[in-house]
């Protein structure tokens, strides 16, 4: 403080988490999520607010996949939030094991409506009866269609921020084809993107794969889904889903169309989907003990610039060169931010810069001005490095993307480590225990499945299949299925799930 007047500031650095992630983590986590804001609370139970830090998140992840599905020649719409029960009853396996988790409208002010209206929980009841509206000949093919939008799912199970809200924010595509080959090659396009988005910009390794039969989308022909893993719950978590329909909803809500030759086929449709539990699994895999820790990538703010003044120094020369430094960077496309406040002391800035989990700190003090320098601290790993101002930018982008990297790879390497390759029921169960993803021989079969979610059912919740990768590890002639001693078909990754 230059003198004169003794301001207030604000020193105190007892901001850290009450929690530790290694020890309680459920708790942790819900403290993270609004200590490093991107959370509030609300008064209705399983909905939160998204503040600005993680909608920011949201939006880098948007501008990616809505510009690659724009070069697919998929494009964006709007359908209505409310659906008809008529229309959302049409497709009986479809909403059989869900009707539970669809809110309804029942009122309008004081008055009873006429009929209730329920709110989509997904949109292809809603879109459906307009394909086959749109869909005449097979010039109207391929029909491709985005929503970003919002879907309400009444759950009950205990909700998450992020992973489990009752509403949460989304895109779907919806797709139908002339030709079943078109539709299998897009829903790996799709899974590619969704990959992309979990290792590129989240920094999180991901498994593709197909569901079993039990766990896929019950309405469609096949499901395929990007995995994560949650190391310290030892869970799994479907990232993403990329489906193929068949032709079920083609035959129900009549989505018909004349080929070439003239004649009548029914389409091939696809659906898939992401939502904003992407932000939850990123906090869990790469927050620590001081809060969040974002990926640079997805940060709305990369580099946070603090002064640090010192009693007899220059300071009005410090707030210039953080000034400076922020201009710089921000001409260079780099996203930077001074945080200049008078009214705390850099100690509390940084801890609340590191709860809120910004990839880079600069800090400028009267040394590091004298020397036309600046110091560097990596969030990820604490380390620092004093670097010259006269190749700022350059610097600090390599800085960054080394920060995407190692966080990818620390990722990766505490995923690997969890993941046991096991061949009987007995390596399953340890394996289980010790809250592993399990790579098991498997003989596909449903009956099978059952008998292992059975069999494994308790307090923490029971295993299931969490998805057959698509890349598969050689299959020995002869090879067992680990639940039932019948020859195995494949390899599948089995494990507790969120
Ligand atoms: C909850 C209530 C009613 C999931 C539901 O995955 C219906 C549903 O259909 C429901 N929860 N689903 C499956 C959604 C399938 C599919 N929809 C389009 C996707 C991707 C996007």
């Amino acid at each position: 403080m230059g003198g004169g007047k003794k301001k207030e500031v604000k020193k105190e650095t007892g901001l850290g988490l009450s929690f530790k992630k290694d020890a309680n983590f459920g708790e942790w986590y819900s403290e993270v999520v609004v200590r490093g804001e991107m959370i509030e609370y609300y008064d209705i139970s399983g909905c939160y607010i998204l503040r600005p830090w993680s909608m920011g998140i949201w939006e880098v992840m948007q501008v990616f996949f809505d510009a690659e599905i724009k070069k697919m020649k998929i494009k964006n719409c709007y359908f209505p939030l409310f659906v008809s029960s008529s229309v959302l009853e049409k497709e009986k396996d479809h909403i059989e094991g869900f009707a539970p988790e669809v809110a309804w409208v029942t009122k309008s002010g004081k008055s009873d409506l006429e009929i209730p209206i329920a709110i989509r929980p997904t949109s292809e009841t809603v879109m459906y009866p307009y394909f086959s509206k749109w869909i005449r000949g097979h010039r109207d093919l391929p029909l491709k269609l985005n929503q970003w939008c919002n879907v309400v799912r009444w759950e009950f199970s205990n909700p998450t921020p992020f992973i489990r809200s009752r509403e949460f924010l989304w895109q779907e595509g919806h797709t139908a084809f002339a030709t079943k080959e078109e539709a299998d090659e897009e829903v790996l396009q799709v899974l590619e993107l969704y990959r992309r988005i979990y290792e590129e910009f989240l920094a999180i390794p991901v498994i593709k794969g197909k569901k079993s039969e039990m766990e896929k989308f019950a309405g469609g022909l096949y499901t395929t889904s990007v995995e994560a893993f949650i190391p310290n719950t030892g869970r799994g978590v479907q990232g993403a889903t990329s489906h193929c329909l068949g032709q079920n909803f083609a035959k129900m809500f009549e989505i018909n169309f004349e080929n070439e030759k003239g004649e009548k086929g029914m389409v091939w449709q696809n659906s898939w989907a992401y939502s904003t539990r992407t932000i939850g699994v990123m906090v869990m895999v790469h927050g620590d003990d001081k809060g969040l820790v974002l990926p640079p990538k997805v940060a709305s703010v990369q580099v946070v610039v603090v002064p640090v003044p010192f009693k007899t120094a220059d300071t009005q020369g410090i707030l210039d060169a953080c000034a400076a430094t922020v201009e710089t960077l921000l001409e260079a496309g780099v996203h930077a931010e001074g945080d200049l406040r008078d009214n705390y002391s850099p100690g509390w800035k940084y801890s609340h810069w590191e709860m809120k989990g910004v990839p880079l700190r600069i800090e400028i003090g009267p040394k590091d001005l004298e020397k036309n320098q600046v110091r560097c601290v990596r969030r990820d790993n604490g380390s620092k490095q004093d670097i010259t101002r006269d190749n700022l930018v350059e610097q600090v982008k390599v800085l960054l993307d080394n920060i995407q990297q190692s966080l990818f790879d620390a990722a990766k390497v505490k995923r690997d480590a969890s993941v046991q390759v096991v061949k009987t029921w007995d390596e399953f169960k340890d394996a289980l225990a010790q809250k592993k993803m399990i790579l098991a021989p498997w003989c596909d079969e449903e009956e099978v499945e059952k008998d292992v979610k059975e069999r494994t059912r308790g307090e923490m919740g029971a295993a299931k299949s969490l998805c057959s990768p698509l890349e598969q590890p050689e299959l020995p002639e002869g090879t067992k299925c680990f639940a039932s001693g019948k020859p195995a078909k494949k390899w599948t990754y089995w494990g507790r799930s969120y």
